[in-house]
């Protein structure tokens, strides 16, 4: 048996929790098109043969402006720390970017090898994609680079190949049946703050927090109540929307991803409230589960 644990780091938005999904075949990770949507560490296990692999998601590395930026960025660096391998995840934009310089230094504090994703391939052209290549080559020495789209699940499959060079022999630490460790509470929480993002206005989805307040298993269903938090008055106004539209198509797309997802019947009971500017108060963001463990 060999195992190895692997941090995917990068800026927000660059499609790393796609990434993690695209891995293990399945949605554990909520992705938009919005930057930091991604706020813990999320772990996924892939297990094939005798090898586990075992990743961390995690969010955006950015400069954080809140309590809650603060939580965020701290989760994605510790996380670097604590793995066996990098994945850096980048846009072929062509030149090192200044938040990919940091992580990079990150890493090799950390002394740990790392492989360069240079992801939405689909979005660029060859040249880019070498003047990428080149211009981080000159930077560190990647153990490999993996030109990618997630989105497409090209390049997954190298990826992996790649990352085998890093396993070491060791006792699976998961069962192998086992693909992240987030509780069905937080998966149901997080599918309903993807719906939001994906729904809402730009402003808006960025202060809401989706705390699960019941999480009942009934004969052949699932009920769940879940409070959305959002940070003023007029943003819970925007996502009830007229005659409660906006809060009923939220409800409507999470019951699908959710029924799909645990495989059995849900009711979902959603209710918004205001907290005001909670981002910044740091017992609320606490209480709203980002907390270290
Ligand atoms: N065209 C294209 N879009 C992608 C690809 N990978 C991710 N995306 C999109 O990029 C956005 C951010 O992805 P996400 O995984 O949430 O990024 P993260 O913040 O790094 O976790 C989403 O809209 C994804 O659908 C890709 O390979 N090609
Ligand atoms: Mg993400």
């Amino acid at each position: 048996m060999k195992s190895a644990y692997i941090s995917i780091v990068g800026r927000p938005n660059v499609g790393k929790s796609t990434l993690l999904n695209a891995i293990l075949g399945e949605k554990i990770a909520i992705v938009s098109k919005k930057p930091q949507t991604t706020r813990n560490r999320i772990m996924g296990v892939h297990t094939v043969g005798d090898t586990q692999f075992v990743f961390l998601d995690t969010p955006g590395i950015h400069t954080p402006r809140t309590d809650l930026g603060k939580y965020m960025v701290d989760a994605a660096k510790g996380a670097i720390g604590d793995a066996d391998l990098a994945i850096l995840v980048v846009e072929p934009h062509g030149s090192v970017g200044d938040i990919e310089q940091k992580i990079l230094g990150r890493i090799r504090k950390c002394e740990i090898p790392a492989i360069l994703v240079i992801n939405k391939t689909d979005l660029s052209d060859a040249k880019k994609i070498g003047d990428t290549i080149a211009s981080y080559a000159a930077e560190f020495d990647f153990s490999a680079v993996v030109p990618m789209s997630a989105k497409n699940g090209q390049g997954v499959d190298i990826l992996l190949e790649e990352a085998d060079k890093h396993t070491q022999e060791m006792p699976w630490l998961f069962p192998d049946d086992m693909i992240t460790d987030q509780p069905d509470r937080q998966i149901a929480a997080e599918v309903i703050r993807e719906k939001l993002l994906r729904t809402l206005d730009r402003e808006v989805p960025h202060g809401t927090a989706v705390v699960i307040e019941e999480f009942l298993e009934e004969k052949n269903m699932l009920r769940i109540r879940a409070n959305i938090f959002c940070e003023k008055e007029s943003h819970k106004g925007i996502i009830i929307g007229h005659k409660g539209a906006a809060l009923k198509l939220v409800g409507t797309k999470a019951r699908t991803d959710l029924e799909e997802f645990f495989g059995c019947k849900v009711f979902l009971d959603l209710w918004v409230k205001v907290k005001e500017n909670w981002r910044d108060n740091p017992t609320v963001v606490r209480n709203f589960g980002y907390r270290k463990d």
